[in-house]
């Protein structure tokens, strides 16, 4: 099954905005499977950005994402990676549509308040950068048993 890592950025946390971003992609059919509020060190910003580290915007980047806690996820599903792009929508929220996060809940691209991992590869990446394996918790969702005994 497919894996992707989600991080709801310090904007998102502050704005309380943690629960109504969970809320859209549990509704969407994706399963959490792992879940964490942590500050971010530096040299955690640095090495998850480091693809950027030669971009004028890279100090402020890492300052914005280690200047308060974070949310970090892992989400499983089919398609999981580019949906979730899709639902978090464009990098610069002026330009995300009505109905993803961005689009309705952002202005400015150094606070677009979600992270998405952008590919396979990256996906792998940033899950075994920001998660051990034994705080992912691979389960199969079904309601019927937790309604009815
Ligand atoms: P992330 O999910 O944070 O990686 O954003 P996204 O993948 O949508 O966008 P990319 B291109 O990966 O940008 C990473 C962060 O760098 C910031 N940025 C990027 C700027 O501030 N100015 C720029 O011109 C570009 C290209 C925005 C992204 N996240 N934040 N915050
Ligand atoms: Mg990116």
């Amino acid at each position: 099954m497919e894996r992707t890592f989600l991080m709801i950025k310090p904007d998102g946390v502050q704005r309380n905005l943690i629960g109504e971003i969970i809320r859209r992609f549990e509704a969407k059919g994706f399963t959490l499977i792992g879940l964490k509020l942590m500050n971010v060190s530096k040299e955690l910003a640095e090495k998850h950005y480091e693809v950027h580290k030669d971009r004028p915007f890279f100090p402020g980047l890492i300052e914005y994402i280690t200047s308060g806690p974070v949310t970090a996820m892992v989400w499983e599903g089919n398609g999981v990676i580019a949906s979730a792009r899709k639902i978090i929508g464009a990098t610069k929220p002026l330009e995300a549509e009505p109905g993803t996060i961005r689009g309705d809940y952002g202005v400015t691209v150094g606070r677009n308040l979600i992270h998405g991992s952008d590919a396979p590869e990256t996906a792998q990446t940033e899950i075994a950068l920001w998660f051990k394996d034994e705080e992912l918790a691979s389960w199969q969702p079904s309601l019927t048993p937790w309604i009815y005994e």
